[in-house]
């Protein structure tokens, strides 16, 4: 589901300015390192990373631990995000780290993911039904369409539990036609959007043919309680990189954690 407007420019704008600070000191070490010639210092946030990644493309497909932030904690905790997410997920709400900063880099392979459930990536267990909740909030840092790769998803897809898959590279991809089976909707989306899904919403981005970059960031939270059995799953050291965070209690507001007790937890 997309929800218009939620977001205003200022909420969306410290994101950025989060993103041109850790930016800058990408590109400072791969300068120091001679793997770039050019800082390209005086381009705007849009198109600075995908010159920087055409004289040096990068391994990593989303920024995590380098964007550990205020700004990413006070985007998490948004009020109107809380509240979307209450909908759905009822007042008790915890906060899974495990939230990217996606430059989806032009003509580029590795950050274009195709078809998939997030629950693919969760290897199986008990994340492969309905009752078992994470919901995923995705947010265009910048306007996006089919153009510059935007999402696409097929709704009603999340009923249809965990569908087999097969790998694919270091991806992981339907084995059956899922395109034959549902409607696919494109998600062009305006700065201040957001789309929701779940971990058994199929979806996918397109291919970036622009020549910017599709900045977004994407953020997860399950009901408070609801065991992490997946994570421990993905591997060993998955609490300290990805530290949960209680963000929303309405039983007991004490238990709501701040950006310092987000810290401590990472240490
Ligand atoms: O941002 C993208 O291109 C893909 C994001 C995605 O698949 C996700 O958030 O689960």
């Amino acid at each position: 589901m997309i929800l218009q407007n939620v977001l205003s420019p200022a909420e969306i704008q410290s994101v950025t300015d989060l993103i041109a600070r850790v930016m800058d000191e990408k590109t400072e070490v791969l300068f120091r390192e001679g793997r770039i010639a050019n800082k390209y210092a005086e381009l705007p946030v849009e198109t600075r990373w995908a010159k920087i990644c055409e004289m040096s493309p990068q391994q990593a497909s989303g920024w995590n631990q380098e964007v550990f932030s205020q700004a990413v904690y006070e985007l998490c905790t948004n009020s109107k995000l809380l509240n979307s997410c209450e909908q759905y997920l009822g007042p008790e709400i915890t906060l899974n780290g495990d939230y990217w900063v996606r430059p989806k880099v032009p003509h580029e392979d590795l950050t274009t993911l195709p078809w998939h459930q997030d629950s693919f990536y969760y290897n199986g267990a008990e994340n492969d039904n309905l009752s078992y909740r994470i919901l995923s909030f995705w947010i265009p840092l910048v306007d996006v369409d089919e153009r510059n790769g935007c999402m696409q998803v097929i709704p009603g897809s999340h009923k249809w539990g965990l569908i087999p898959y097969a790998s694919l590279g270091n991806k992981r991809v339907p084995v059956e036609d899922v395109e034959a089976r549902g409607e696919v909707i494109t998600a062009r989306m305006k700065k201040g959007d957001i789309l929701i899904f779940n971990q058994l919403t199929l979806h996918r981005s397109l291919p970036n043919v622009s020549e910017g970059v599709r900045w977004s960031i994407d953020i997860r939270y399950t009901p408070t309680g609801q065991s992490f059995s997946w994570h421990e799953l993905t591997g060993p050291g998955f609490e300290q990189r990805y530290s949960t965070l209680i963000v929303r209690s309405r039983c007991n507001p004490e238990r709501v954690q701040d950006f310092n007790d987000w810290k401590t937890k990472k240490q």
